[in-house]
């Protein structure tokens, strides 16, 4: 049993595969922790390691400081929120639930006009990573808010404050995914090629890995260029990456499967060539992006 006498108490809201995670790593912490769920009963095998299960939203909002809620989107959180009333006067709510910065902000004014505190966050790591030194969260609102709660949210994985604005977490949470989801995309649409032709996919990561981190080494060679606006380039133009994906079209062609995941990088390409960008690098795509023809 640890000694939980200094440890701040903390409330965990939403116990699906996150929720859950983060409540086990503050009992684990050794800080006494109280935990809500709308279905009942996955609170109790937190229960069992410790946790006090509050019976309604107001209960577990009155028992800690510090409100950690995580559950599906920013609808169920402001719902919960409006079920505390008054009990949210004095907490520091702290949102790790994924949504917009449009978002994050309409729920840091909400609950701050309530007399709260409110972090907005976002989580990069699984489940799985929670309390781990792989994991990071972001956080962004009041600076003093967060260097209170700091050592206790590092607990979850290193705190990583972003700046006042409660929109930037979400921000920044969001374009981190775009990354991943554009590399999960790309090695999707990779092992798929090399599964039609019976090819292991398991065996085809021992080339994907070394090629993937090669390339994460242009990384910030890219966002300078992005940076400057300066998308010259001594690596490959655009003109070379459009006939080289015609290649890829034709390919899914001929192995006949889907080229639904190529197809978007292609036409910015091709926009790219069409607006006269085609000696310029990869780079300039972000350009395009930030100037959409149709959102
Ligand atoms: N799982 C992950 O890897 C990612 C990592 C990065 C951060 N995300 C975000 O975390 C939020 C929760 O995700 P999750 O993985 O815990 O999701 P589930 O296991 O599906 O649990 C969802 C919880 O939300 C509760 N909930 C849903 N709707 C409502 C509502 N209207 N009122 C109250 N609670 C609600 C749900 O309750 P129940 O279904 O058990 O009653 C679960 O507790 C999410 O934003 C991810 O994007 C996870």
């Amino acid at each position: 049993m640890k000694d939980n006498q200094n440890k701040q108490p903390v409330t965990v809201i939403g116990l699906g595969m996150m929720g859950s995670a983060l409540a086990q790593t503050f009992l684990k912490g050794g800080h006494p922790t109280t935990v809500w769920n709308r279905t009942a009963g996955k609170a109790d095998a937190l229960a069992r390691l410790g946790a006090d299960a509050a019976g309604t939203v107001a209960e577990a909002v009155a028992a800690s400081p510090l409100v950690v809620i995580c559950v599906l989107d920013y609808e169920a959180v402001n719902a919960i929120l409006e079920e505390a009333g008054d009990h949210l006067e004095g907490r520091v709510i702290v949102n790790l639930t994924n949504g917009t910065p449009a978002q994050a902000r309409q729920t840091a004014a909400w609950a701050t006009g309530r007399r709260a505190e409110y972090l907005d966050g976002g989580i990069m790591a699984v489940p799985q990573m929670i309390g781990t030194s792989g994991a990071f969260v972001l956080y962004s609102g009041s600076l003093r808010t967060f260097q209170e709660c700091q050592p206790t949210l590092e607990l979850l994985g290193a705190a990583k404050y972003l700046g006042d604005d409660p929109g930037l977490a979400p921000l920044y949470d969001l374009a981190l995914l775009s990354a991943m989801y554009g590399m999960f995309g790309g090695f999707l649409h990779a092992v798929a090629m090399v599964r039609s032709q019976q090819i292991q996919a398991e065996a085809f990561t021992s080339l994907a890995i070394p090629w993937l981190h090669a390339m994460s080494a242009s990384l910030p060679r890219m966002a300078q260029a992005v940076d400057a606006g300066d998308h010259r380039t001594n690596v490959s133009s655009l003109y070379i990456n459009q006939a080289g994906f015609e290649n890829f079209i034709g390919t899914c062609q001929e192995l006949g499967i889907s080229a639904e995941l190529m197809m978007p990088i292609r036409d910015l390409i091709n926009r790219g060539v069409a607006e006269g960008y085609g000696a310029d690098g990869l780079s300039r795509l972000a350009e395009l992006i930030r100037k959409p023809i149709s959102v």
